[in-house]
């Protein structure tokens, strides 16, 4: 690993001089990306689409922070976690209150966040998205550590610690050490086709959305998003949430969407295994948080591998099966350390399938859903387009696994993307052509992290 707290002047002493000045000019676009999204304290994910902090957005893009500004590292993380709730949950959405409220649907005014207990002072949705910080926080301080970052960890342990404990207690609707999601939206990959078969039960006609108006659709082509239908069921979901006070009892009594999905609980074990090496870091006992990885990971084999397709399915708890859509969802597990030998190798097949194509050498990007599925959408968001922070969390579980040359290929398959297209907010999985955000912070934050390498 390279620590870095200064661009480069060339990525690296084994490129040549085209390839060094290449990736020069592709640190110089992913610097002013997120330098053009920095708000003060906080990044946004897009100018345009998403004005306001996200959740696991400000996790990868911490990330990105530490190889040129660290403190900027710190203050995106800080941010977040200022605006946690007093039951532990770190909200999807921090709104920004110099932000117009219409600027972004749903905004400020239909989460009412402020007429509930233990929230705070500023205005935030009462969704979580998935719990990458305490591993993003530990990855860039082991990136660019410094005694600066040892005392934010310090700061932060205990509301990461508070985080996890809210979701592996309130969270666990199916009693089975799990954490389950209450909207599509919080497992980050909205329109995923892995939600349609939960989502199909949602009751809700489009024509709920009569009466708000979309924003997103004003600044990204329709054609990409997710449709009027899939919105009108997220608005009834928070709708239903909001209504109980955002309250996580009696939930499979009462919720029309309880799903446990692999990336989400994946990324909740992941981040016991960083909250682990946290700890050791600021001089706090590793061992329980060793002890929910290990446990955490065995639940994810337990309940979400699936003998027959040998991957991993979200399972919906309402219909107590796992949903059957192979997603890159079901590659995502490869992130836990101690995931068996059994699950990384038929992962490892998934993954190099024509499903996903994994290769040493790829020849397309890896994209979010099977190729070679009926409903493959290859522009439509979650459906089929090549996303950076999933690419590199796979990436991650790579290297973690000893995969080496596999994560090398997915590296390139990165860096290549940005260079042709921008930092954009996805890709088409054929092209490679830039889709979504032109700006996308993410994009820049986790291309600096794989340039670094
Ligand atoms: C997308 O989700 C938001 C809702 O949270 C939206 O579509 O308006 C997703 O890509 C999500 O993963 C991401 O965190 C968010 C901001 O980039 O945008």
């Amino acid at each position: 690993m390279v620590n870095r707290t200064v661009p480069p002047a060339g990525p690296g002493p084994a490129l040549g001089t085209d390839a060094a000045g290449e990736h020069g000019r592709m640190w110089g676009v992913a610097r002013a990306t997120l330098d053009g999204n920095w708000a003060g304290g906080h990044t946004v994910p897009s100018r345009t689409l998403y004005p306001h902090q996200w959740s696991w957005d400000s996790a990868f893009i911490a990330i990105g922070w530490a190889h040129i500004r660290p403190d900027r590292t710190w203050s995106e993380l800080d941010s977040l976690f200022r605006a946690q709730w007093r039951d532990g949950r770190v909200p999807h959405i921090v709104f920004n209150p110099a932000v117009a409220g219409g600027a972004y649907f749903p905004g400020p005014g239909f989460w009412s966040s402020n007429t509930v207990e233990g929230t705070p002072p500023v205005a935030t949705s009462g969704l979580v998205q998935p719990p990458v910080h305490a591993l993003a926080a530990w990855h860039a301080y082991r990136r660019v550590p410094s005694e600066a970052g040892r005392v934010a960890l310090r700061r932060l342990y205990p509301r990461l610690v508070a985080q996890q404990r809210y979701l592996a207690t309130c969270r666990d609707v199916g009693g089975a050490g799990l954490a389950s999601i209450v909207h599509p939206w919080e497992s980050g990959l909205d329109n995923s086709p892995a939600w349609d078969g939960p989502m199909s039960a949602v009751p809700a006609e489009a024509a709920v959305m009569r009466a708000y108006r979309r924003r997103d659709t004003v600044h990204a082509d329709p054609a990409h998003r997710p449709t009027d239908l899939d919105y009108a069921r997220y608005v009834t979901m928070v709708t239903a949430y909001r209504a109980g006070g955002y309250r996580d009892d009696s939930l499979a009594d009462r919720h029309p969407f309880l799903v446990e999905c692999p990336l989400f609980n994946a990324a909740m074990g992941a981040s016991e295994v960083a909250l682990a090496g946290i700890a050791e870091a600021i001089g706090v006992d590793p061992g329980p948080h060793r002890e929910r990885a290990v446990a955490i990971t065995e639940a994810v084999v337990t309940r979400l591998y699936d003998l027959d397709t040998g991957t991993f399915h979200p399972r919906d708890l309402r219909t107590g099966r796992l949903t059957p859509a192979r997603t890159v969802l079901g590659l995502t597990p490869l992130i836990l350390p101690g995931l068996p030998a059994r699950q990384v190798e038929t992962v490892l097949a998934e993954a190099r399938s024509a499903r996903f194509g994994l290769a040493a050498r790829m020849d397309r990007p890896l994209p979010s859903h099977d190729r070679t599925a009926t409903d493959f959408e290859p522009l439509r968001y979650w459906r089929g387009p090549s996303w950076m922070n999933i690419t590199w969390l796979i990436r991650l579980g790579l290297l973690r696994h000893g995969h080496d040359r596999l994560a090398a290929g997915l590296r390139s398959s990165m860096i290549d993307l940005v260079a042709a297209a921008g930092c954009h907010e996805y890709f088409h999985p054929d092209t490679g052509v830039g889709l979504g955000s032109p700006a996308f912070s993410w994009t820049a934050a986790l291309l600096l992290d794989v340039l670094a390498d």
